[in-house]
């Protein structure tokens, strides 16, 4: 047998990725720039056995339905035919919050289980190969396996410095986010579907993807600058884009719930009262909140107070996915 655990954690997008220009390989249409935490996230042991006749996959403690196991199935298989191993494989993953609770990701999932499987495999340690890998499985995994502040393009389309890449450390900027979660809701459509209708019916689309690349270097330069202004209007905007895609597409689909706008009006409330604050939000109703490590108390006590809010956590930038034994 051969066996290996690695952690991931959580990363959350600051400019945001919504549409392929590939389904089948699973290729973003556009980059993505995003804050790896620290506490938040999912380590998932690995374990190829020549006796499996199957992959299996026991998620936080239960045997995963179908689709999932398929899923992590499907990005095993390229993990053998990338790195030689001939077995299947039991995948045990723990998340640090409840997978129910809409915050588990399946970015933090993807990069774990790629790493586990790589280093379980004796394969030498390739970060380009293990990107392109959690890709497969979620287009937002790859940056997860960095810290800190990442950027993402999608294969082919970057400049120096490769695909993935590490913008700044964790210690680079000491920021906070501070997450309202919401009641969990599951979130319907998930991601894959939900940007496929974006990009089929939403008549923003094009637009979209037309003023993506402004956004990253403007948050490319606020990072390097550490401007929180600049960094938490592009963020905000970039999110606000990527909702009105669902909004906007045919069936329309929207993954907020009340007390994500009370939340928001909230967050504009502080601002306009000089607090530097800023929302993003992906596909669930849940709302992170970026700011100063100094803010970081007055802003979860103060989202706590928001009706529907049902807990707040505060989290950090932190390292990228790392193997645990
Ligand atoms: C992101 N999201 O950039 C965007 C913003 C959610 C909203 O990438 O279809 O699990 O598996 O590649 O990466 C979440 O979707 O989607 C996501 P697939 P993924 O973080």
């Amino acid at each position: 047998m051969k066996a290996a655990r690695a952690w991931a954690p959580v990363n959350v997008a600051l400019v945001k990725y919504w549409g392929k220009q590939r389904l089948d390989e699973n290729l973003p249409a556009t980059g993505s720039l995003s804050l790896t935490l620290t506490e938040l996230g999912t380590s998932t042991e690995v374990v190829f056995d020549p006796a499996l006749d199957g992959d299996s996959l026991v998620l936080d403690g239960r045997p995963a339905p179908d689709a999932a196991r398929q899923r992590v199935s499907a990005v095993l298989e390229l993990v053998r035919q990338a790195s030689g191993m001939g077995w299947f494989a039991r995948v045990e993953s723990r998340n640090t919050v409840p997978t129910a609770s809409g915050l588990a990701s399946s970015a933090s999932a993807f990069a774990a289980l790629v790493l586990a499987a790589w280093q379980a495999s004796g394969a030498r340690r390739d970060l380009s190969r293990l990107a392109e890998l959690a890709r497969r499985g979620s287009g937002s995994a790859p940056r997860s396996l960095l810290g800190g502040f990442v950027e993402l393009q999608p294969p082919g389309s970057a400049g120096d410095g490769g695909w993935l890449r590490q913008l700044a450390p964790a210690e680079h900027w000491p920021l906070r986010l501070v997450v309202a979660v919401l009641a969990a809701g599951s979130k319907r459509p998930g991601s894959t579907e939900g940007m496929e209708r974006s990009r089929l019916t939403s008549p923003y689309y094009q637009d979209w993807l037309a003023t993506h690349p402004a956004d990253m270097s403007r948050a490319r330069q606020a990072v390097a600058r550490r401007d929180l202004q600049q960094l938490g209007e592009v963020m905000e905007s970039s999110c606000l884009k990527m909702h009105a895609l669902t909004i906007s597409s045919r069936p329309p689909f929207l993954y907020w719930r009340p007390a994500t706008v009370a939340v928001l009006h909230q967050v504009w409330e502080w601002r306009r009262g000089g607090l530097p604050v800023f929302f993003t939000m992906d596909a669930g109703p849940h709302v992170k909140v970026l700011c100063n490590a100094g803010d970081a108390r007055r802003v979860a006590e103060g989202l706590s107070q928001v009706p529907g809010v049902e807990r707040v956590l505060v989290e950090r930038p932190g390292a990228g996915a790392r193997v645990v034994s």
